[in-house]
């Protein structure tokens, strides 16, 4: 009976194990606060499947008509496939998340299918300037994001907004709560602003789920003793 008690409970941690080893898909945010701009963009995963994001966006000052190259088309906005890193610099991301290599080919929002997974403007328009700056909170489906797959998760990628074509305002895409909104951490593209806040974004991830998979060993293995 205690053995079996024991053994129950040593199965239960290792499935909890299994579970978080997993990583079941997490919400995810990058807070952009760079160069006057302030925007929060949100990944909140459609299923367990690990495929498809519900994306939240809202710009709370920044992108006025004043500030845009071009008003009338508006702000590009893309996952690009690196982070920014704890200096937020824009010019570290690299390009477009693209892992089915769709390459320069115009994306149609109506075939999303063929365009590359980080473009997010392509598939669902652009960023459209406003007098004030601001953009209230808008949401949309995309079925085409990854929480998933060494190639095509966005964990630890960035986002980027561009101005006609150069990247004016950057952030990381975290685990959602982790991701820098502090009001503290900001910095500037072109200086290269020096504040390190915290570690990089590699290798957040991976450490957490280790950390809960030896929480839920040792609470196990404490039940299984106490039952002994
Ligand atoms: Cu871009």
């Amino acid at each position: 009976m205690v053995r079996n008690t024991f053994i129950l409970s040593t199965l239960a941690a290792l499935g909890c194990i299994s579970m978080v080893l997993a990583q079941k898909p997490q919400t995810l945010e990058a807070n952009v606060n760079t160069s006057g701009i302030k925007a929060t963009f949100t990944f909140e995963p459609i299923d367990d499947s690990g495929d498809g994001a519900k994306v939240t966006i809202n710009v709370v000052e920044g992108l006025t008509k004043k500030f845009a190259v071009l008003p009338k088309i508006g702000f590009e906005y893309h996952i690009h496939v690196k982070p920014a890193g704890p200096n937020n610099d824009c010019m570290a991301t690299g390009g477009h998340l693209d892992p089915t290599n769709v390459g320069n080919a115009v994306c149609d929002p109506k075939t999303p299918e063929k365009c590359q997974e980080g473009d997010l403007s392509g598939k669902h328009g652009n960023l459209m300037p406003t007098e004030d700056g601001s953009i209230p909170e808008f949401s949309y489906v995309d079925k085409f994001i990854h929480f998933t797959g060494e190639a095509s998760t966005i964990t630890g990628r960035s986002v980027v907004i561009h101005n006609n074509g150069t990247k004016i305002a950057c952030a990381d895409i975290l685990p959602q709560g982790e991701s820098g909104s502090d009001s503290q951490r900001q910095s500037s593209i072109t200086a290269g602003d020096s504040h390190t806040n915290g570690a990089s974004a590699d290798g957040r991830l991976s450490g957490n789920a280790v950390w809960m998979a030896m929480g839920t060993v040792g609470s196990g293995l404490m039940a299984g003793m106490m039952a002994l």
